[in-house]
């Protein structure tokens, strides 16, 4: 079952059930394990960002002083990054339907009460390659608008094993993640446990960063 919420935006609401998200969440954990997560931190004004971040792939993304790239290791340990989960590279395959694979997985790291700002993604190369988005943990309020920063907003809950490809009209749209919802009532697993609280939420992307050679989409 998928929705399209824009054009290019597609929602795959719980395309992961209960028993690969815990695969995905062994495997991210055993990336975290040998590449630990980091706090970004804002080019400007050195303010650390709320939402910690970890990578896999030939190259991950990391903000500092300096600025936003994708780089080849780790911003702290030097390390290169492990390779991607093989549950995220399944559903690249599956979802995407883009020729070349995957050479980032951007793994945010919520906190209950933390959030994301309105922005765009553009530090990659590519924008002809979709990005894939993969949710595990405490849900989410997702916002999106438009090319425009000041266009309307609407809003979808994002829920663990659910996934969204993100390409075509809608790559380079503002979006953000508002709220989580560490509910009182909500039954949570301990998804990342000594990596991230009880209640928290992780979220996977899935990027191209250079153009593919040899590909036909460009
Ligand atoms: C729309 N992550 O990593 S996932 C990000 O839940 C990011 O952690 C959010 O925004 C999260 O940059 C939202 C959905 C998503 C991911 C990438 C996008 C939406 C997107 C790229 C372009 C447009
Ligand atoms: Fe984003």
């Amino acid at each position: 079952m998928s929705v399209a919420l824009a054009p290019g935006l597609i929602h795959h609401p719980g395309y992961l059930d209960g028993p690969a998200c815990r695969r995905l969440a062994a495997e991210v954990a055993a990336v975290l394990a040998a590449s630990p997560p980091f706090t970004p931190r804002m080019p400007r004004s050195d303010k650390p960002f709320s939402v910690r971040m970890g990578g896999a792939g030939p190259v991950s993304w990391v903000s500092d002083k300096q600025g936003y790239r994708y780089q080849p290791h780790h911003p702290e340990t030097g390390e290169p990054w492990p390779p991607i989960p093989p549950t995220a590279l399944a559903a690249w395959e599956a979802l995407a339907a883009y020729p070349a694979p995957p050479e980032a997985c951007l793994i945010n790291l919520y906190a209950p009460g933390t959030r994301m700002g309105l922005h765009q993604d553009r530090d990659e190369e590519d924008f002809d390659a979709p990005v894939l988005s993969l949710s595990l943990g405490s849900p989410a309020l997702f916002r999106y608008g438009g090319l425009a920063r000041s266009d309307p907003t609407r809003s979808v809950r994002l829920m663990p094993g659910d996934a969204l490809v993100i390409g075509g009209p809608s790559r380079l749209i503002h979006h953000g993640i508002d709220r989580i919802y560490g509910g009182q009532d909500l039954l949570a697993d301990d998804i990342l446990p000594g990596l991230l609280p009880l209640g928290g939420r992780c979220n996977l992307t899935l990027r191209r960063v250079t153009k593919a050679a040899n590909s036909d989409a460009d």
